[in-house]
């Protein structure tokens, strides 16, 4: 049986936090299908702090096994350091192998990915109007990763692995060969490729107790009834395919990464939970309708201390945008949705929700979410202004007891959804959560 977390907005939703509760009631996996050290996941238990990057949230948990699947794209270093990070605040599991499997077809991210991520991003943010401004990435070398996968050329955990003497020449030829393309398209830049091939000869034997066929691992759970958690990572508006391409993430965030990421059959999915804001956040470029540049979007970034978990960016804040959510819920299909972050509304005195997108020209409302940027750039959003609670709703810990305009809020958005809500989030810690 699986069950999977999925962003529904632009991430940070709050999905580890979702994947910490439920893992401690009842699942023997936690695994991860895309992305890779540019997620973050803030997820706070008895007062301590813990931020999880590439490594699965279900770590927390010491019964739980870990999954990185061969989706998922690694940089090693990174990899290494989270573990230290996390071992020191007490999460034993973190360096025992036996709980954390990475897939032997996960694509390796190279410093030099890393710096021409950067250096993209420098060259895109220095062209003209009429060329697209910069995607404001992590800088983690994501989108250069997911590029040599796609063409062919990259390296992943496997070749790595292979320590006979062919594969090792292998491997370091096929480094070298990727950092000169990358000359021959950047120029010369800082950077010393025989001092990382180096590192690498270290980390093929940190490695090796962690790199397994994950393929047949989760195939084992599978018919040994296990039962599976999927931690989405980013999400569905910053899809490769459906997000509001190009300023998305260069992986599959909505449920088809499960499959492609993970070797999971769709037949075995059996819930599909969708985290979703009580607002909306977004954190580098591209557009966002209900972004709210005014003292209301401050006050939700301030009082949702809305700070990006890997980059220390400032989220963009507006309000819950119901197209993007009902695009989302098409995409993905949620059979349940977590409200997160319900808490932060608790001062408004009135609360705004985008129900429609308008063209500006004609005044006619779009069908769906528009593929085109220059289509959303032409949308008025149409908006229902419902009235807020004004009441601290942090310590409340059932349904029946939040205040009416609450419950309202949450009716409307499941109403207009169609998906029931299971999980309401009234602040950060693990048991600031009511269960419908
Ligand atoms: P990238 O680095 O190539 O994946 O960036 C492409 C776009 O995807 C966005 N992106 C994110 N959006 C929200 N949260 C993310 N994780 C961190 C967090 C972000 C941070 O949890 O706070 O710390 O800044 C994340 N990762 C990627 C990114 O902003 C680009 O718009
Ligand atoms: P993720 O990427 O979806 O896992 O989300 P992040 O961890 O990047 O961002 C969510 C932030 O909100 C984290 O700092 C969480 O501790 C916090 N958080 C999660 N749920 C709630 C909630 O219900 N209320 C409040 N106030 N904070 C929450
Ligand atoms: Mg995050």
């Amino acid at each position: 049986m699986v069950d999977v977390v999925l962003g529904s907005q632009w991430g940070d939703e709050g999905k580890g936090k979702l994947v910490d509760l439920l893992v401690d009631k009842s699942y023997d996996l936690v695994c991860r299908s895309a992305g890779g050290n540019n997620a973050g996941h803030t997820i706070v238990v008895n007062g301590i702090k813990y931020d999880f990057h590439i490594l699965p949230s279900g770590l927390i948990n010491e019964k739980c096994y870990n999954v990185l699947g061969n989706g998922v794209v690694v940089h090693i270093p990174s990899f290494l350091e989270e573990l230290d990070k996390l071992l020191v605040k007490g999460l034993k599991n973190c360096k025992n192998p036996e709980y954390l499997k990475i897939s032997n077809r996960c694509h390796l991210v190279f410093n030099f990915h890393q710096i021409t991520d950067k250096l993209r991003e420098a060259e895109l943010s220095n062209k003209g109007k009429d060329v697209k401004k910069s995607i404001g990435t992590t800088g983690k070398g994501i989108g250069p990763t997911y590029s040599t996968k796609a063409s062919r050329s990259g390296l992943r955990m496997h070749h790595l692995m292979n320590d006979s003497p062919e594969g090792i020449e292998f491997f370091e030829n096929q480094m070298r060969r990727l950092y000169q393309t990358r000359i021959q398209r950047y120029g010369e830049f800082e950077y010393d490729i025989e001092a990382e091939i180096a590192q690498y000869r270290e980390y093929r034997k940190i490695l090796k107790p962690y790199v397994i066929d994950t393929v047949e691992f989760i195939h084992e759970a599978l018919v040994s009834n296990k039962k599976i958690l999927v931690e989405g990572a980013n999400a569905l508006m910053l899809d490769i395919d459906f997000g509001t391409y190009p300023y998305v993430t260069s992986s599959s965030t909505s449920i088809g990464g499960l499959c492609t990421g993970l070797g999971i059959p769709p037949r075995y999915v059996e819930n599909i939970y969708g985290v979703v804001k009580a607002y909306t956040t977004r954190v580098g470029e591209g557009p966002f309708p209900t972004e709210q540049l005014n003292a209301e979007g401050d006050a939700l970034q301030q009082i949702g201390a809305e700070f990006g978990v890997t980059t220390g960016r400032k989220r963009r804040c507006g309000w819950l945008d119901l197209v993007v959510m009902k695009y989302s819920t098409w995409i993905n299909g949620y059979t349940h949705l977590n409200i997160t972050k319900l808490d932060v509304l608790d001062t408004f005195k009135e609360i705004k929700v985008g129900v429609a997108y308008k063209d500006s020209k004609s005044g006619e409302i779009l069908k769906s979410f528009p593929a085109d940027l220059n289509d959303l750039a032409n949308v008025d959003v149409v908006y229902e202004t419902l009235p807020g609670w004004e009441k601290d709703i942090s310590k409340i810990q059932n349904y029946d007891d939040l205040p009416e305009n609450c419950k309202k809020y949450l009716k409307f958005i499941e109403d207009f959804l169609g998906v029931p809500i299971k999980w309401i989030g009234t602040g950060p810690a693990r048991d600031a959560m009511i269960e419908v």
